[in-house]
């Protein structure tokens, strides 16, 4: 099924008709509403009017996550605070997060982003979802929630955690479409086995997951344990959330959502838009965010997008999978999480070495981290209690931070290997595919 096929089948002609009008809209409103904007606008020399066709998108200024940062937190919203009344939020390079607000009619048409793509994935009204993404600033939750509810689901609100229990709804109440990250997935599966329940023997026959990169490995592997299609999604705070992109049952690609975005892929170091189909950074402009648009945001999500078209019957382009990023946010069981975050933490200890490594590795399926860092006094590895004690503090403040649970072991004064380059903080052991 199509969820709006006006939208969705359109010809290509008419949705750059489209693109350019809200475009023109768009960059009006930042210019007039958000003095950043005009300000950036008005130093690279340019005027929304000098917009005259979608390619001329390029002659504006990018913004980025440090652009975020530095209007932290309300800076860049387009409306006076009282027509907001949503906040979501991710992890920003720093402590302090990325926020979005959302309009009443940003929420309107967020959930019914939202619900299109569950339909793209083949959901209907008689399915029953489980959600179990984290209710709460993330926006995989809600997100999802409104989606679902849109498509007439009977929603399970299970909230991210307790595996087990999570099973047991799954079993009572005929869960036949899951929702969450699909490292989760794999996990849910594997405790499932481990209860004795054979997870393809549970009534599941959709798996809509994203907010994380996966490989086709992976996929094959969530599908076989249980037994469902297993779709792929996409999406990011500073664009509202989920409902950015996602598969249809081709699972050929994820279709973006292109009457609500602008995509453009760039070369990553120069900035210039990559010849058509090849790999670079995504760049995404909003089209029909009241609340909160952005113009030209560099995503550092890798991918590619190919305008053909998919035998589904959708006109619209579809991004390949995300597979790596241009920075080194590290994304844990779905949460984003930034080494310089932790390293403001584990400054703000006493007795430890600014010398620290990131060991991220997968248990079973889950994403496991551990930080290593150096004692900054040989005094303190005699000191059992402690040690103990400060690799406590370093744990809860982490935790409270990163929204993630991390492992946290002290090791001895110089023994992490120093670098004569750029040090090396991160050590990937996860399987790529
Ligand atoms: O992860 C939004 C989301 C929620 C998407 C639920 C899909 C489902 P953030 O927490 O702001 O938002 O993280 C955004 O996560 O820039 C990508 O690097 C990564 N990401 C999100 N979806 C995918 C995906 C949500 N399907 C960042 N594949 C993005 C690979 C993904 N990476």
């Amino acid at each position: 099924m199509i969820w709006n096929r006006e939208m969705e089948c359109i010809d290509r002609e008419s949705l750059r008709r489209l693109q350019l009008t809200r475009l023109q809209e768009t960059l009006q409103r930042v210019y007039s509403q958000v003095p950043f904007y005009r300000q950036r606008f008005d130093q690279a020399g340019v005027r929304p009017e000098d917009l005259k066709t979608l390619e001329d998108i390029r002659k504006f200024p990018f913004t980025t996550k440090t652009d975020l940062r530095d209007q932290y937190p309300f800076g860049l919203f387009a409306v006076p605070k009282q027509d907001l009344i949503r906040l979501h939020a991710s992890s920003g390079t720093t402590g302090k997060p990325i926020v979005g607000g959302y309009t009443r009619s940003d929420l309107e048409r967020w959930t019914e982003q939202v619900a299109r793509i569950a339909v793209m994935a083949g959901v209907t009204s008689e399915d029953v979802a489980q959600i179990a993404f984290t209710y709460g600033l993330f926006t995989g939750g809600f997100g999802l929630h409104y989606g679902l509810e849109k498509v007439g689901c009977t929603i399970v609100p299970a909230s991210g955690g307790n595996t087990r229990r999570q099973i047991m709804l799954m079993q009572d109440f005929a869960t036949t479409v899951l929702v969450c990250t699909p490292s989760y997935a794999l996990h849910l599966a594997e405790e499932a086995r481990a209860m004795g329940i054979d997870p393809a023997s549970l009534s599941l026959r959709v798996g809509l997951f994203g907010s994380e990169p996966w490989s086709e490995g992976m996929r094959r592997e969530i599908q076989k344990a249980w037994g469902i299609c297993a779709t792929d999604n996409y999406g990011l705070t500073e664009l509202g959330g989920p409902g950015v992109a996602g598969e249809c049952l081709h699972t050929a690609g994820l279709h973006i959502l292109e009457d609500h975005f602008l995509a453009e892929v760039i070369d990553p170091e120069t900035g210039e838009p990559v010849e058509e189909g090849c790999e670079g950074e995504l760049v995404f402009t909003t089209l029909t965010k009241e609340g909160f648009p952005i113009i030209r945001y560099r995503t550092k999500d890798i991918s590619c997008i190919d305008r053909s078209p998919c035998a589904c019957g959708r006109t619209l382009a579809r991004m390949r999978r995300v597979t790596g990023r241009t920075d080194d946010m590290l994304i844990i069981r779905g949460v984003n999480v930034f080494p310089s975050q932790i390293e403001s933490v584990l400054m703000e200890i006493e007795g430890v070495a600014p010398h620290y490594l990131l060991v991220v590795d997968r248990q079973g399926y889950l994403d496991t981290l551990e930080v290593q860092v150096e004692m900054a006094e040989e005094r303190l590895v005699d000191n059992y209690r402690e040690l103990e004690a400060k690799t406590a503090a370093i744990r809860e403040r982490l935790k409270s931070v990163l929204s993630v649970s991390a492992k946290v072991r002290l090791v001895e004064p110089r023994s992490l290997e120093r670098s004569p380059g750029k040090a090396k903080r991160i050590l990937d052991r996860r399987p790529r595919d």
